[in-house]
């Protein structure tokens, strides 16, 4: 444990960063600047944990933002990436693999029959949007408020994440022209996005969003907003993108289409399908993903696509999922927290608890969370207050009201008794 006299490792560590790294740390929420604390530098995970460099011991609720949902360092995943190792880290070419992968996408999510691999999520919704407006001929893309599909610029309008956590609400640096190719409505209102077809009809190649969103903290849609979304699309002859990078293989198995019975045109995956490593992929119907090169000329590449090592941990982790009980014990886990932290929130008041398979965000409101302007009601100095207090007491829970906490099946119920009895201390 670190004392007040000496300078933590983590300092150190920050104040070298700063010098040769913007703001410290590769990923702005890293900086956990809205939380009004340094960054944390980690050593080591294992199972539920984390380990910092000064030695200090969490129960991690952000699972690296998603990947993490058999914890850190499955041995079935670690023996996956090893065995790949001895035959090298990367190739530039096919590999046995990828094509794996691909069978195995395909076939747990039946709205995907082609699905092609990238490096990150950012890199399959850039993907996506670039072979949807290719396939419709039309350039207008509707994106949700609060939504976040990674840095690609047509993206970072009224977005959530980072962008939400450190109030920047449209980014230097895109182009006027490519911002107005993006219109943003809010979340869980199917009159703005019937509006806004009234006004671009013909014009919008794509809607865009997190089926469930994670971004905003965790936001549920309403009943027959998805089936509203699908339906308003096909009318219309644009094309359903689901933005299925957190909630792909974590909410259920089949992901948040399977679970709300719903079929997208195109789906972008990351996160679990690369076990901890650097994947991203998109895929969906036949005759538009068979418009990319070589197929097609919609051009799109990548040196490190389809890597044999994060190919080897994603399908030691998806075929791990695929064992019975997986689900059923990942949703007893966050059930249990929620329950937890809901009865906490009906003694004390000022705070509203949303949940999902493997997923998880208590808002500090009294309101119900439906969107991003009611998120972006919640009473940040008081999740900050949270948060710090939390850490101290060694729960790592995400640094921004803005971002879901994640959930493993390695959780325990002591774990989460504890986190619990932390947050009970702490709010
Ligand atoms: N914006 C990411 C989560 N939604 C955080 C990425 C990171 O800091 O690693």
């Amino acid at each position: 444990m670190s004392t007040a006299s000496v300078i933590s490792r983590s300092k150190q560590l920050a104040a070298r960063a700063e010098k040769v790294i913007p703001g410290g740390v590769n990923s702005p929420v890293r900086a956990l600047k809205s939380v009004g604390a340094d960054p944390i530098y980690f050593e080591r995970g294992d199972g539920p944990h984390l380990f910092d460099v000064d030695g200090n011991k969490y129960i991690d609720y952000v699972g690296s933002w998603g990947p993490m949902v058999l914890g850190h360092c499955h041995p079935r995943v670690l023996e996956a990436i090893e065995a790949a190792l001895a035959h090298g880290t990367s190739y530039g070419a096919p590999c046995r693999q990828e094509v794996e992968m691909a069978e195995l996408i395909c076939q747990l999510i039946p709205s995907i029959e082609m699905v092609r691999m990238v490096n990150s999520g950012t890199e399959a919704t850039m993907s996506a949007i670039r072979v949807a407006r290719a396939f419709t001929k039309r350039d207008i893309i509707l994106k949700f408020e609060g939504c976040y599909h990674g840095h690609g610029d047509s993206f970072l309008a009224k977005a959530g994440s980072g962008l939400a956590t450190l109030g920047i609400s449209s980014c230097p640096g895109v182009p006027e022209e490519t911002t107005k190719l993006t219109i943003t409505v809010p979340f869980n209102d199917l009159d703005a996005v019937k509006k806004a077809f009234k006004e671009h009809a013909k014009e919008i190649a794509a809607v865009i969003l997190e089926p469930v969103v994670g971004n905003s903290g965790l936001i549920l849609p309403k009943e027959g907003y998805l089936a509203g979304l699908r339906e308003i699309t096909s009318q219309n002859g644009a094309l359903l993108i689901f933005d299925e990078v957190m909630t792909g293989f974590r909410v259920a198995l089949n992901g948040a289409q399977g679970r709300f019975d719903i079929k997208p045109d195109l789906t972008t995956l990351g996160k679990i399908i690369g076990g901890g490593l650097p994947v991203g992929a998109y895929g969906g119907r036949r005759e538009i993903m068979e418009m990319i090169a070589p197929k097609g000329s919609v051009y799109q590449a990548g040196t490190l696509s389809g890597n044999p090592l994060a190919m080897a941990a994603g399908l030691a982790q998806l075929k791990h999922l695929q064992q019975a009980d997986s689900y059923v014990r990942l949703t007893n886990k966050t059930d249990l927290l929620a329950k937890g932290l809901t009865e906490l929130a009906e003694k004390k008041g000022g705070m509203k608890v949303a949940h999902i398979t493997g997923m998880i965000t208590v808002f500090f409101t009294d309101k119900e969370v439906v969107d991003f302007e009611s998120a972006k009601q919640c009473d940040t100095d008081k999740f900050a207050k949270v948060w710090r207090k939390l850490t101290d007491k060694g729960i790592y829970w995400p640094p921004s009201q803005f971002e879901a906490a994640f959930l493993s099946t390695v959780h325990s119920t002591k774990d989460i008794e504890e986190t619990i009895k932390a947050f009970e201390e702490s709010v």
